[in-house]
């Protein structure tokens, strides 16, 4: 059995370590500073084994020590936004905490596959592979599935067909500078403009999903009070690993490093990837058209600036 550990046991941790378990993909160790809450989760899931029949095992700590040899490393720790406040303003107190998540990586599995969760997203997951030493491909960060996801949910609903069959996806940094990417809509294969000459769904209906997808966070952000989305997040999170474990080369948008793709060097941004057993395997690259290209380096410059910040707090 592989091993995953979750640092951070938190909303998206317990998720997560739910999950996890529900698809019997690894053993499962949760790691959290507050006492109790990584055990007390770690038992609860536990127990529901015999309902849905997993047999993997879970296990809560306190110590980084914990996660030794794991083959994943899930990173959720730190502060989620309050209301009000941008996934900018986390950025000192995350910083500080993904910088010493990725030492004690590099003592204790500098092999895993890590995946970053916590915000500021872009920033976070490269002071996490700053830190750790792990190899660029052998790090990403969760946002471009979440973001994708929730417009593929609401053209589904304005659409009123299967989820299923919606295909979308979100390039940039997470945040208000996302660029969700309508050229490459279609349904059932069938491009989205198809269905705006037929007056299926209208250019100004598009725009406000686009709005709503750009403050999907934000949303659910005002209407929990307090803390941020966890079920969409850890879903996402999950089929990331999933890929890496089970070598299933999905083709799926993260914050990954790139190195000259997209004329970004040295820089994680979120950008169609294949995940396999190797990690990042592939990075495709898209050509854009003027207006797309205006909006990602848009995207990018606040990525730069705000990963500079981080790296300098390091
Ligand atoms: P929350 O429920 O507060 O869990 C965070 C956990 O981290 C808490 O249990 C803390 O005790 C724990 N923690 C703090 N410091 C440490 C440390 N040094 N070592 C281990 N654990 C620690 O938050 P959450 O689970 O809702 O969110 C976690 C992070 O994910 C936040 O930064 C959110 O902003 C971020 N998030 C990102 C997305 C993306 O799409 C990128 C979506 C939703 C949330």
């Amino acid at each position: 059995m592989k091993k995953i550990s979750l640092i951070g046991a938190g909303n998206i941790g317990g998720t997560l370590a739910h999950l996890i378990a529900l698809k019997d993909l690894a053993n499962i160790t949760l790691i959290d500073v507050a006492k109790g809450i990584p055990q007390g989760k770690a038992l609860d899931i536990s127990q529901s084994s015999s309902v849905e029949l997993f047999d993997l095992k879970i296990q809560g700590s306190n110590n980084y020590s914990a996660m030794k040899d794991s083959d994943v490393v899930i990173i959720t720790a730190g502060i989620p936004r309050l209301p009000g406040m941008t996934r900018d303003d986390l950025l000192e107190t995350n910083t500080k905490i993904i910088s010493d998540v990725g030492k004690a990586i590099k003592k204790f599995c500098p092999k895993a596959f890590l995946i970053c969760i916590t915000n500021p997203l872009d920033a976070m997951v490269s002071v996490l592979q700053f830190s750790s030493k792990v190899k660029p491909n052998m790090c990403v960060g969760m946002a471009g599935i979440l973001d994708s996801s929730r417009m593929k949910y609401f053209i589904a609903q304005e659409l009123k067909v299967s989820i299923q069959n919606i295909e979308t996806f979100v390039l940039g940094g997470h945040g208000d500078t996302m660029v969700p990417m309508l050229r490459y809509t279609k349904i059932s294969g069938i491009p989205i403009e198809k269905f705006i000459k037929n007056k299926m769904i209208s250019h100004s209906k598009l725009n406000s999903i686009i709005k709503r997808t750009q403050d999907g966070g934000g949303e659910i952000n005002r209407l929990l009070k307090k803390g941020t989305a966890f079920y969409a997040p850890a879903s996402s999170a999950v089929q990331m690993a999933e890929s890496y474990l089970k070598n299933k080369k999905m083709l799926l948008p993260c914050a990954a490093y790139l190195n000259g793709e997209y004329g970004v060097k040295d820089f994680y941004v979120g950008v169609p990837v294949i995940i396999g057993k190797k990690g990042v395997e592939k990075i495709i690259e898209l050509s854009l058209n003027d207006q797309e290209r205006k909006k990602f380096n848009k995207s990018i410059q606040a990525v730069k600036q705000l990963t500079k910040k981080a790296l300098k707090l390091v």
